[in-house]
């Protein structure tokens, strides 16, 4: 019997600069926080094994401070950790894995698999066969070779691969090595681990796509979580349970806006998030000016309580009935400016005018 967790594309060193210097360096201490996660699980649930399927670093080479925070986080940890080298932090020379060795950084529960060939670990019954790609995009499927090993009948195989299935991912993998989706059944493997798409996903029975641990982007592809895997003995099918572990949940919202009390359903929409949400919405449609107004008062209710946010709403259009004008509460100064705008509407396109009163009213908000 074998038990183990799944996990991959742990991107540990990656920066977030685009997101803000705070949010930076919160998420990039995050992915140390959830290996630490990892461990407790592992731990708790009596699991003394751990597979990570590549991208264990994001830049290549790390930075030696990385390589040190990792490895002694791993060192204090309770279980054996499997590490294979991915797309970013490929196994040839120069890498992560050669200067880890070089300052005697790996601990005694941590194997680099940066080379293949069967590990065997006799006290789980299990013969792992990595994959490990030595350059960041080989162009062609190195499983075929690198579980081409006979490891007896009564090892269960795991095979531990990193690149993207073919005909299976939707856009966006992040390498274009590929793999057969037949493999694990080619391979006589028990069960193949794959890294390289962030979600988690099922390819076959045999066949998984952990996810990274910790989200890092805007794509809602159920990443955050691991697995935990368990074959009962040799050919067995295994069952794989998917375990949150994530700490910030980012969601990509689109939110079409008909009508006005569409601000509220918004507001209501958001109302749950706070400060691990990072936020992405992009807004259509058209309002009147007085609900556009409401619309900028929630962005601001909604920057101040979630982490991040990327609120998108040029694309939504006004609409201007004749009582919204004499409703606005403007300056003086506004408020002549649009009298004098209105006197002159049959002169302009409608689509000129209604912009001519949003950029009217936005910049007397901006200096009053
Ligand atoms: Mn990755």
């Amino acid at each position: 019997m074998a038990k183990f967790i799944h996990t991959a594309d742990w991107q540990i060193g990656r920066r977030f600069t685009r997101h803000g210097e705070d949010v930076s360096a919160l998420l990039y201490d995050e992915r140390f926080e959830v290996v630490k996660r990892i461990a407790k699980l592992a731990a708790e649930s009596g699991i003394g094994l751990v597979v990570v399927a590549g991208d264990v670093f994001e830049h290549r080479p790390p930075d030696n401070r990385d390589l040190r925070r990792l490895f002694g986080i791993l060192g204090e940890s309770d279980p054996t950790w499997l590490l294979l080298p991915g797309n970013h932090d490929h196994g040839g020379a120069g890498g992560p894995w050669d200067r880890a060795r070089d300052l005697e950084l790996v601990p005694g529960n941590v194997r680099l698999l940066d080379a293949p060939g069967p590990v065997i670990l006799e006290d789980e019954g299990l013969a792992v066969l990595p994959a490990p790609l030595r350059t960041r995009q080989p162009q062609y499927d190195l499983t075929e070779e690198a579980f081409n090993y006979d490891t007896g009948a009564s090892l269960i195989r795991v095979g531990l691969a990193h690149g993207s299935v073919t005909g299976v991912l939707p856009d966006g993998a992040d390498s274009a090595n590929p793999i057969a989706a037949e493999r694990a059944e080619r391979a006589n493997l028990d069960y193949l681990a794959l890294g390289d798409w962030h979600g988690s996903l099922r390819v076959n029975d045999r066949t998984w796509y952990s996810g990274t641990p910790e989200t890092d982007r805007f794509r809602n592809n159920r990443s955050g979580q691991v697995l935990a895997v368990d074959i009962p003995e040799p050919g067995a099918i295994p069952a794989v349970t998917e375990v949150p572990t994530g700490r910030f949940r980012w969601h990509d919202l689109d939110s079409p806006l008909h009508v006005d009390s569409d601000v509220d359903r918004v507001r209501q929409d958001l109302d749950a998030y706070g400060f691990d949400d990072l936020v992405k919405i992009s807004f259509s449609g058209a309002l009147s000016l007085r609900a556009r107004e409401a619309l900028l008062h929630l962005r601001e209710e909604v920057e101040a309580k979630v982490r991040y946010l990327d609120w998108e709403a040029g694309r939504v259009e006004t609409k201007i009935e004749p009582d919204d004008l004499d409703s606005l509460s403007l300056s003086p100064l506004a408020r002549a400016i649009l009298e004098e705008l209105e006197s002159r509407r049959t002169e302009v396109a409608q689509a000129v005018f209604t912009e001519a009163v949003v950029a009217l009213v936005a910049l007397d908000r901006e200096l009053s």
